[in-house]
């Protein structure tokens, strides 16, 4: 109902002129339209799902035009303002919304969940938090390349009650980062009034406390918006660091159209029906005599007629038919393995002498690759890998983190959007369980979903042996191996390390680099000495025999040796996998049907593991070959203790020999 000429909103349009005015408001028009439609629509079937931001616009939309149009913006679910402020084609928002193909995400993943390279938005992951942190990604790459952009991200007032919120602040504070962070607080998170949300009187408030400037605006004020944000922003690029700006609304709908409104107090609705920030702002303009009745009427007519033009475009679009290939195929971006080969020149290397001296050339090579991590720079980890890396390469691209890791995983995700790689260390791999969410759902899904690629490796030092308990000894790799866009590597040489890990940074997909502790300082072996890279998803095939195929990785490919050493009668092929993620399921295979007998061998416990698996596939492809069951050994169904004789006991390594000679005795 837009006939109202009475506002309750002040409108002080400073030095704004006419033009500006008049683009607000067909601005704020649009979504608004465009919502009552997908209100029609959705009664009548034709959509499945809506989260309604009506009463919100002026958040959206004045925080967008505030901006120039190649600064990221990551919006949530309620910011439609933002997609059609960045004038995308509005058949493509609908065919987004209906899963086909002129759509965003190939029909992967609905309503607001896409981001789009071409008008520089990223949008949510259903999770709320993680963008917050992947601002601080995107920032950091603008500070590196001095652009002097401002990314702004969103999210509601629930939303502030993730960790991933308060990491995401914490970094962009440490590392002044030009991130403009907006809180919608529209008093409620789904059915939670903000009384049972959080417990300050502000969530500007929280800015304060992490260091940074925040703001408290009237968001149902466009003029204000829009004003406020142009100068922040001007002053951000000047002078790069964080703000925080609380906008002050209401959710006019329910949480989406299914859920309904009953648990929102009927005067509140009532009260802030009336500061409906559309209705308002074209009360004012015709009071002001900016835009005339005729004029409103003509402007209204236009964009329902763009709206129903490209209702149709998409409605016409065909389904997107399922293909098999396409969907296998989108999981990780394509990535063209280049061989560089090891130069004769070697030295002795321990393992994670292999692993300082490859990374510090990967960081040669690449010149923009940056390294974050917990106490990386002049500490240079707990582990020394990066020891004296910041004299070489800086503290810009050697960077200590704040004990921070879902912000940091994300932050990674934001400088691959921005085109930067990066290495992040884990300072245990037990660690990236505070980190995982970003991990399993923004870094792996990301390609799938928007033909995104998380340019990422996690290093993960990793492994049990070392006398150091339940959160300092997992080797976590099955969390990862599980789960389609992760590629997973685990060397147990440091002639693998060093080539793997080049090509774990060479390749753009996220990459899990799990460095065995145990092994660091314990295995030695001669090592070009220049750059060389290793292809993933070829195991190395250590021994060959007839008698049994082992097939293990990381450190249980030397238990398997040791064992064989000792039993120098045993005939066996050994095989190290090298990588998990991919499999060299052919090198398996041929070993399997030459031997007709394999153990499996796997640090982790036993339920779950790759192990389990790997004997499936054996099972499902060389069954006729097979002269035995396929053996699994592995740790035990309990966490890694701590003293020596418990963790011996726990560890898959004592019970080896006695499976292979029982498997051989078959
Ligand atoms: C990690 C996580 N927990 C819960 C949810 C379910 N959920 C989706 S939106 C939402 C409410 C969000 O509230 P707020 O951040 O205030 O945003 P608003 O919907 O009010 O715009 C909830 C609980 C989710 N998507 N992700
Ligand atoms: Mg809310």
């Amino acid at each position: 109902m837009l006939t109202s000429t009475r506002g309750v909103i002040t409108f002080d349009k400073k030095n704004l002129d006419d033009r500006t005015l008049l683009k607000l408001y067909k601005s704020m028009l649009k979504p608004r339209l465009i919502e009552e439609k997908m209100l029609i629509l959705l009664r009548q079937g034709k959509i499945s799902k809506w989260f309604s931001g009506i009463g919100q616009e002026a958040i959206s939309v004045g925080v967008t035009l505030a901006l120039d149009s190649e600064e990221y913006i990551l919006p949530m679910h309620r910011n439609l303002g933002v997609f059609t402020s960045r004038n995308i084609p509005l058949h493509r928002l609908f065919s987004q919304w209906q899963g086909k193909a002129n759509g965003f995400t190939k029909g992967r993943d609905r309503s607001f969940h896409f981001g789009t390279q071409e008008f520089n938005i990223v949008g949510m992951i259903s999770h709320l938090g993680p963008q917050l942190g992947v601002a601080d990604g995107i920032a950091l790459a603008s500070l590196l390349k001095n652009k002097n952009q401002v990314t702004a991200v969103f999210t509601g007032e629930g939303g502030t009650s993730e960790g991933d919120f308060h990491e995401a602040l914490n970094v962009a504070s440490v590392w002044q980062l030009p991130v403009l962070f907006c809180v919608e607080n529209n008093g409620y998170g789904l059915s939670t009034p903000t009384s049972e949300q959080y417990r300050c009187k502000d969530i500007a408030d929280r800015g304060k406390g992490y260091g940074m400037e925040s703001f408290i605006l009237d968001g149902n004020n466009v003029v204000e918006v829009y004003s406020k944000i142009k100068k922040l922003a001007q002053s951000i690029r000047k002078r790069p660091r964080p703000i925080l700006v609380e906008f002050k609304t209401f959710r006019m709908r329910g949480h989406e159209e299914a859920s309904g409104t009953k648990y929102v107090p009927k005067a509140l609705m009532q009260e802030w029906a009336k500061k409906d920030p559309v209705e308002n702002f074209q009360a004012y303009l015709i009071n002001q005599k900016i835009l005339t009745e005729k004029q409103e009427v003509a402007i209204k007519e236009g964009i329902v007629h763009e709206i129903n033009e490209n209702l149709q475009i998409a409605f016409d679009e065909a389904p997107i038919e399922a293909d098999l290939t396409t969907e296998l195929n989108d999981v990780y971006k394509p990535f063209e393995y280049k061989d560089v080969s090891p130069k004769p020149k070697t030295e002795e290397l321990r393992l994670i002498d292999a692993i300082s001296l490859g990374l510090k050339q990967s960081m040669q090579q690449h010149k923009d690759l940056v390294i974050m991590g917990q106490d990386i720079a002049e500490y240079g980890g707990v582990f020394k890998i990066t020891d004296g890396f910041v004299k070489e390469f800086g503290k810009e691209r050697v960077r200590n983190t704040p004990i921070c890791e879902s912000a940091i995983v994300e932050a990674a995700m934001g400088l691959s959007i921005a085109g930067i790689k990066s290495v992040v260390e884990m300072q245990f791999a037990d660690f990236v369980t505070s980190g995982f969410n970003p991990v399993v759902n923004y870094l792996a899904k990301s390609h799938y979903r928007w033909n995104q690629e998380a340019d990422v490796v996690l290093r993960m030092p990793c492994g049990g042996g070392v006398a150091a308990g339940p959160f300092h000894s997992q080797t976590n790799e099955a969390w990862f191996t599980k789960t389609p866009g992760l590629k997973v590597v685990y060397p147990a040489f440091p002639y693998d390390a060093k080539g793997l890990l080049a090509t774990a940074i060479n390749d753009p997909n996220p990459v899990l680099f799990f460095e065995h502790k145990a092994l660091y300082r314990s295995i030695r072996q001669d090592v070009p000495t220049d750059y060389y890279t290793l292809p993933f998803g070829k195991a190395a095939l250590l021994r060959e025999g007839n008698d049994v195929t082992v097939i293990s990785y990381g450190a249980g490919v030397h238990w398997a040796m040791e064992t064989l050493d000792n039993n120098s009668d045993i005939n066996a092929d050994v095989i190290d996998l090298r990588t998990l993620q991919p499999l060299d399921t052919e090198a398996i295979y041929n070993s399997v049907r030459k031997t007709g007998k394999v153990i499996i061998l796997q640090e982790d416990s036993l339920f779950g593991g790759i192990a389990s698996d790997i004997s499936a596939l054996i099972m499902e492809n060389c069954f006729e070959h097979l002269d035995a069951p396929v053996k699994r050994v592995a740790s035990l169904e309990t966490p890694i203790p701590f003293i020596n004789q418990l963790e011996d006991q726990y560890i898959a390594k004592g019970r080896f020999e006695e499976t292979l000679k029982d498997l051989l005795s078959y």
